[in-house]
């Protein structure tokens, strides 16, 4: 191999043990700010103002996979290439290591849950690799040097190059698997999650007299959306590259801003509380007409009016801007957290307590408005300000700064592009106007007359509900859509509106063929 070649390699395996020092400090020190975390967050964080299109198109799928192998890419192209200056033009490539250290630093800097130990994490990683990178490229060096001299004496020193080279893989390629199970060692808090004891609820969603969902709730039409989303199959949107593992025996929250008094709440003290338990059905305004990123699940918590009653909100106020341990923030009218329509501090999803990526301990769930403005997961802190004084995560990237959910419907059977026999054709799905509710549900067949569909019983008013019509299709291709009306009187749009700003509008479309 040329030489050139193993000064790249050199660099890769310099970065590699670097990184993996790094994410081993990381994690005996300050779990939740690794350096590749953090960078990658910041990424994120940085990006979406710059490459707006690209935002947008991040917020509704959240390709995290993709991301991260992209980052890995480019450390690997940077390594590489650090190599071959440090062979070329020492300390280039080292100058370059210590860059991305800084780089790093900077990133997690940048993170919300960063404390002074963190910063050991990027110092080690620049200086294991600084290191290393360092020892390769002079073996190499005496090596590439032996052999422009005298080709009969360069066995020794190529052999000692190549000695180091593979000590440093089979080092990285034990750390690495040291590393790996030293972070599947962490799951103290999955073990902690399901070690809790929900409480009973004092109070379960309306009409429920021994029971939460009413007779009539659920149609039978097969394909239709579950009435009650399960907790794996529900949609999970949101910006952390890594789930924030919160200690539920650490976790607090405090209610600052404008109030008479600042309260805290630990966790330990919400399950003492009288809890009551609620259908909702949750939005995210990335959500596409006829898209799948919303779901409804049955939470339990503690009315977030309550606490707030305890803070005492100043008049002025009209904004709760709710704080996720990992820097996220949404901004909520302080009247739809104090209204009657039961905003939760929750702690539990269907029976359970939260899944860790759905917010464990704790998160806010708002009836009637989009996620990004409400819906805040691994909460930590609700500041009472002003709209006019603070903005939230996504209203600094250009989304709007209210999200009131759109009234809108989907149509699950039948499903697109299929083929389904002549007659009677069902068309079902499920429509949704939180806080409002749902009136009624047409559907009409190739720009056809609207017909009335049959709506099931509603569990509440901020719960999706299911509806079916039958309709008389000859064979061949058709065109269906769906429409809803909520209690209001309001149609749903008919207009073509893409997500951004705030929430899509249009009729679902769906082709198939009747044979
Ligand atoms: N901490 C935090 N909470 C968050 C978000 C986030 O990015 N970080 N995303 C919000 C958005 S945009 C939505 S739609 C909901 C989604 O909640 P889910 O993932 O439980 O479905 O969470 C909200 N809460
Ligand atoms: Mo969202």
């Amino acid at each position: 191999m040329r030489h050139n070649t193993w000064a790249a390699v050199s660099g890769a395996l310099a970065v590699g043990l670097g990184v993996i020092g790094g994410e081993l400090t990381a994690a005996a020190l300050s779990p939740s700010v690794s350096p590749v975390s953090a960078v990658g967050s910041s990424v994120i964080d940085v990006l979406p103002s710059a490459v707006k299109d690209w935002a947008v198109e991040w917020f509704g799928t959240a390709d995290k996979t993709v991301f991260l192998l992209t980052i890995a890419v480019l450390i690997l192209v940077l390594a590489l290439a650090a190599g071959v200056l440090e062979r070329r033009r020492s300390p280039a490539g080292r100058a370059v290591i210590l860059g991305f250290g800084v780089l790093g630093a900077i990133a997690v800097a940048s993170r919300p849950q960063a404390t002074l130990v963190s910063y050991a994490a990027p110092v080690v990683a620049a200086l294991v690799a600084i290191l290393v990178l360092r020892a390769l490229i002079r073996s190499l060096g005496a090596w590439t040097l032996r052999s422009e001299s005298d080709a009969g004496e360069f066995a020794p020193a190529r052999r000692r190059f190549l000695q180091g080279a593979v000590g440093a893989a089979v080092i990285a390629a034990a750390t690495g698997a040291a590393a790996t199970v030293v972070r599947s060692g962490q799951s103290t808090v999955t073990q902690q999650r399901s070690a809790i004891t929900l409480p009973t609820p004092e109070d379960t969603t309306p009409p429920a007299e021994g029971s939460f969902v009413p007779d009539g709730a659920e149609l039978d039409a097969e394909g239709i959306s579950d009435l009650v989303t399960s907790n794996e199959d529900f949609y999970r949107i949101d910006t952390a590259l890594v789930v924030p593992v919160v200690d539920a025996a650490k976790w607090s929250l405090k209610v600052t801003g404008l109030v008479d008094r600042e309260v805290e709440i630990t966790y330990a003290e919400l399950l003492e509380l009288p809890l009551i338990e609620r259908h909702i059905t949750l939005a995210c305004v990335s959500n596409t007409v006829g898209g799948d990123l919303t779901g409804t699940a049955r939470w339990l918590g503690w009315p977030v009016r309550e606490l707030l009653a305890r803070a005492g909100v100043q008049d002025g106020a009209d904004m709760v801007l709710s704080r996720s341990v990992d820097g996220f923030t949404a901004g909520t009218p302080v009247e739809a957290l104090t209204d009657d329509r039961d905003a939760l501090l929750a702690i539990g999803m269907n029976g359970e307590p939260l899944p860790v990526e759905h917010g464990f301990p704790v998160r806010l769930v708002v009836p009637g408005l989009y996620g990004y403005v409400s819906a805040t997961k691994w909460v930590s802190e609700l500041e009472v300000t002003r709209f006019a004084d603070a903005s939230a995560y996504w209203s600094t990237r250009g989304w709007s700064t209210r999200g009131p959910v759109k009234t809108s419907s989907r149509i699950d059977v039948p499903r697109r592009n299929r083929e389904v026999p002549a007659g009677d054709v069902v068309i079902a799905g499920v429509a949704w106007a939180q806080h409002t509710g749902i009136e009624r549900v047409e559907v009409r067949a190739d720009g056809g007359p609207w017909q009335q569909a049959t709506l099931a019983e509603a569990i509440s008013a901020d719960t999706w509900v299911q509806y079916s019509a039958t309709l008389q299709l000859e064979a061949g291709s058709h065109t269906v859509q769906s429409r809803a009306k909520d209690r209001d009187g309001v149609l749903q749009s008919a207009a073509d509106v893409a997500p951004a700003p705030d929430g899509s509008e249009g009729l679902h479309t769906v082709s198939f063929t009747v044979t």
